[in-house]
């Protein structure tokens, strides 16, 4: 059983006969590969951890539209804004499915926008750099969603139907947006000497962030034990990490740039790549809010809050008004 083989990792996993009768019953469930949905009886921790993982999911799609729309009014050429318009479009979807597959668990959006805004929830570290230049639209499509496809393949997956779910339309989505940063960076490199140089400057500076995306090491992984056992996460962050720069670097060979890291070789053992530790302090900053682009993101995201107040206004009058007419008639 997964519970108690986790139990043995030590991080306070307990075992099946630990556990009362109704909670060894849903354990049971989930390692029978069995959905769990939203009316059903679930452990309390379980349902805080999805309700925020997916709630930081969701804002994360949200706060990643603003370093890619800084691009569109910029992008090179007609085709390329309509491509890039579409993507950003998509990750407004993604933050909607999520939002709702999150309500389902009873929080309302109103109380994780709160949670955002106040700077209780997270969202993923990568969104707190800067896009210099076009190149970077490329990278970011590359890398960030390369990276994000190796970690929500996995959560197509994932115990809880409604996430499970979002994920399969999202993934699909993902695999278009990843298409378009590569296509991005093979134009630059086959391009002048100063496009190849814009695409290698993009590479260096998105590279450590990207493997950041992953979460801390598995050391320092705080939920990854009980996520893995509740069929929350498939993976833990050091073997999603671990494929990413696999498929990463040749990707990188074949388009002639270099993977800033000089402790990057292959291993024939292990059959993978050994790669330099991330850095872990800066990591730790970001998260922190020190990152060089926290404080805009979140001035972005409480502009637009404040901002569609009117527009929520009207909606509530809106619906009063439906529902009194709709009183009055019966
Ligand atoms: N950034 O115990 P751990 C996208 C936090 S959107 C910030 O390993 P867990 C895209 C973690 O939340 C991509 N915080 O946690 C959109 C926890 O803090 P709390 C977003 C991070 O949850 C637009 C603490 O560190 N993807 O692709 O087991 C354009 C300890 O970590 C980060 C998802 O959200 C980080 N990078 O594992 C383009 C995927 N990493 O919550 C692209 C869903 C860790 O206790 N989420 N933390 O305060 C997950 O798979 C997992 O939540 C994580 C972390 C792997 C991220």
């Amino acid at each position: 059983m997964y519970a108690q083989e986790v139990k043995s990792t030590g991080k306070g996993v307990k075992s099946l006969e630990e556990m009362e009768p109704q909670e060894r019953a849903f354990q049971e469930k989930i390692d029978a590969d069995i959905k769990i949905e939203p009316k059903e009886w679930m452990p309390e921790g379980y349902r805080k951890t999805l309700i925020r993982q997916i709630s930081q999911h969701a804002h994360s799609e949200i706060v990643g539209q603003l370093p890619e729309g800084n691009w569109i009014t910029r992008a090179p050429t007609l085709e390329r804004k309509a491509i890039l318009l579409a993507k950003v479009q998509d990750e407004a979807g993604h933050g909607l499915y999520l939002y709702c597959a999150a309500e389902t668990l009873g929080i309302s959006r109103d109380q994780m926008t709160e949670q955002l805004l106040s700077g209780k929830a997270k969202y993923s570290s990568i969104f707190n750099y800067p896009t210099l230049t076009w190149a970077d639209i490329g990278a970011i499509g590359w890398l960030v969603d390369g990276a994000a496809i190796m970690n929500q393949v996995p959560l197509q997956r994932c115990s809880y139907g409604p996430y499970s779910r979002a994920m399969v339309r999202i993934c699909k989505e993902e695999s278009f947006h990843q298409r378009q940063g590569y296509d991005i960076m093979m134009k630059l490199v086959k391009g002048t000497t100063e496009q190849k140089e814009m695409a290698q400057d993009a590479l260096n500076r998105w590279w450590q962030p990207s493997l950041m995306m992953f979460g801390p090491s598995d050391k320092d992984s705080v939920h990854s034990a009980q996520s893995m056992a509740w069929g929350i996460k498939q993976n833990t962050n050091d073997e999603l990490r671990q494929k990413f720069v696999d498929q990463t670097v040749p990707q990188a060979e074949y388009l002639g740039l270099t993977v800033p890291d000089p402790d990057l070789r292959w291993n024939e053992e292990k059959g993978g790549y050994d790669f330099g530790e991330v850095d872990w302090s800066e990591f730790y900053e970001v998260l922190k809010g020190n990152g060089p682009c926290n404080a805009e993101r979140m001035a972005a995201r409480q502009k637009a809050w404040n901002d569609g107040a009117w527009f929520r206004e009207g909606l509530m009058a809106h619906a009063k008004k439906r529902e009194a007419r709709k009183v009055a008639a019966e």
